[in-house]
């Protein structure tokens, strides 16, 4: 199942077809346990409409409305590589080895929602960067009692220079505006995401593709459930909160974004998160 934040409303799509929730506050409509079946039941009183797809594609609001969207670090082996090798000049390299392995894993604060663009929006590169590259990764959805609820794909933009310089300047390598993209759409499955689940990217300059990549998301080296579990020891999310996994993708050294650039990352289930650079 398949849900979409949209200017006509929030639309519901199952087996192919499309549904009109009568519910309007996103965050009302998200934030419960269970919501697999919950959605389940509400279909069986809506009348599917297939005039509603399009809305899926062009009427497009990111899903997001008061969550916050939190990252997770250093969670795939590729990650803590290109991380350890940026910033050995820094004398930061233990810092993500030793991360990598400890049992509480890194999480950062990423994006407030009126910081985050949804599909079709533009992200940013900062001003004061050279080095900059798109994280594709898998998102979570966790509803305020704690428990994932769904999935959507995100885009976790990077200043590695700035990283690189110091690991203390990670908020600023991470946060700025237009540093997140998510979407597009909440993919709510019965059982938990399929552990082969793929992650793709493609970055198209001009008529090229100048980068791609893929991974599957049993490459991790932590549960989902590990990194919630860190998350909401001792923060509460009364809408739910967004959870960014981490990248397992990382273009060479010798790749930077630039302005102009198409990111497309698409995961299996989930459909295909598009941006261009500002
Ligand atoms: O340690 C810095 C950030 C790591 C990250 O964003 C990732 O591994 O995806
Ligand atoms: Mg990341």
């Amino acid at each position: 199942m398949k849900v979409y934040n949209t200017t006509r409303g929030i639309i519901i799509e199952h087996l192919g077809a499309y549904f009109l929730s009568g519910k309007t506050d996103w965050d009302a409509f998200v934030n419960r346990s269970n919501l697999f079946a919950q959605l389940l039941e509400e279909i069986r009183s809506l009348e599917a409409n297939a005039f509603l797809a399009s809305a899926t594609e062009s009427n497009l609001l990111p899903p997001i409305s008061k969550q916050e969207v939190w990252a997770s670090g250093v969670t795939y082996q590729r990650s803590r590589e290109a991380r350890m090798e940026e910033s050995k000049d820094a004398g930061g390299g233990d810092f993500y080895a030793r991360v990598y392995e400890a049992p509480r894993p890194e999480l950062f604060f990423k994006a407030a929602p009126h910081r985050t663009v949804g599909t079709g929006g533009k992200v940013r590169i900062r001003k004061d960067s050279q080095w900059n590259v798109p994280e594709p990764e898998l998102v979570l959805f966790i509803c305020s009692s704690g428990t994932i609820e769904g999935y959507t794909i995100g885009n976790d933009m990077s200043s590695r220079d700035i990283e690189g310089e110091n690991p203390l300047y990670l908020p600023q390598a991470k946060c700025y505006d237009g540093a997140a993209a998510i979407g597009p759409c909440l993919y709510i499955p019965e059982q938990p995401i399929d552990p082969n689940t793929m992650i793709r990217i493609a970055i198209h300059r001009t008529s090229e593709v100048v980068f791609s990549g893929e991974i599957s998301i049993n490459r991790m080296k932590r549960k989902h459930t590990e990194l919630v579990e860190y998350l909401f020891q001792e923060l509460s999310f009364p809408h739910g909160a967004l959870l960014m996994t981490g990248t397992g993708i990382v273009p060479p050294d010798s790749f930077t974004l630039r302005a102009g650039d198409i990111i497309k990352i698409t995961i299996d289930h989930i459909g295909t998160l598009e941006n261009t650079v500002a």
